[in-house]
């Protein structure tokens, strides 16, 4: 389905600084791409074991990022420039957009921990900034297993400081009285949010996997905010609002 965004989703997306787009695929159109990816994260569990477990925040049998997918893979590539893609972007972002980042985030049944909070903005510094992130789920994401949270309004805050962890980059306390809401998302649906939104993921209390693509789209050209130079090979996605 091409998504239309409504004037009400802007609003969410403005004001709390996330929104849900219910049902943008069917299971039948992630098919491919969801086995294409599950194939590159085993490849990347494999080597994680290989090396002793861990490769920065990703941890074999508990929580894998596997990035750079769409530059391995041209049908993935061509999932994340679909025209479902180019019309949320181009609705929200504006006319130029380019794929920044893809990566899968599978989170194993581990029982007890969290993915910290964080903006992405605190991982990478990059202009123009927010960009924005489509955590598309690959199957159910629950409250059970894992399912993302974001705290409504802290896009408003700017950058802020992260301190590192063992676990990953934390930039708000999971002990504050407020911590924000969960948002599960369907398989085929997607959690809409800015690069400064801050959001965490809760430990996956289920027996299975919880598997989530997330594609973070730009304005074409995007920087580093630390050289002002320019990203190498960022793919385009839309040019004056049409596919590029
Ligand atoms: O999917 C998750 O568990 C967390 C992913 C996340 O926060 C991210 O990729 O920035």
């Amino acid at each position: 389905m091409i998504p239309t965004i409504t004037a009400e989703q802007r609003q969410k997306l403005d004001e709390d600084g996330f929104f849900v787009l219910n049902n943008v695929f069917t299971p039948a159109e992630m098919d491919e791409v969801a086995q294409r990816i599950e194939n590159l994260q085993r490849q990347h569990e494999e080597q994680l074991r290989a090396q002793g477990g861990t490769q920065g925040i990703s941890r074999a049998d508990e929580i894998t990022f596997t990035s750079h997918l769409a530059e391995q893979d041209e049908s993935i590539k061509a999932f994340c420039a679909r025209p479902e893609f180019v019309t949320i972007t181009t609705q929200i972002l504006g006319p130029d957009i380019d794929l920044y980042w893809n990566q899968s985030v599978f989170k194993q049944p581990e029982g007890t921990k969290e993915f910290p909070w964080h903006q992405d903005d605190g991982y990478t510094a990059v202009e123009p900034s927010p960009y924005l992130t489509l955590w598309l789920a690959l199957n159910d994401a629950t409250p059970e297993n894992g399912c993302i949270s974001v705290l409504p309004g802290s896009h408003t805050r700017g950058v802020v400081l992260h301190q590192p962890s063992p676990i990953g980059l934390v930039c708000y306390p999971n002990d504050a009285p407020d911590q924000g809401v969960r948002v599960p998302v369907p398989a085929g649906s997607m959690a809409v949010f800015w690069s400064r939104t801050f959001h965490k993921s809760g430990p996956n209390r289920s027996s299975g996997p919880r598997k989530a693509y997330v594609i973070q789209y730009s304005h074409a050209g995007l920087r580093d905010a630390a050289t002002g130079a320019t990203l190498p090979d960022k793919i385009p996605v839309a040019r004056g609002s049409q596919p590029a």
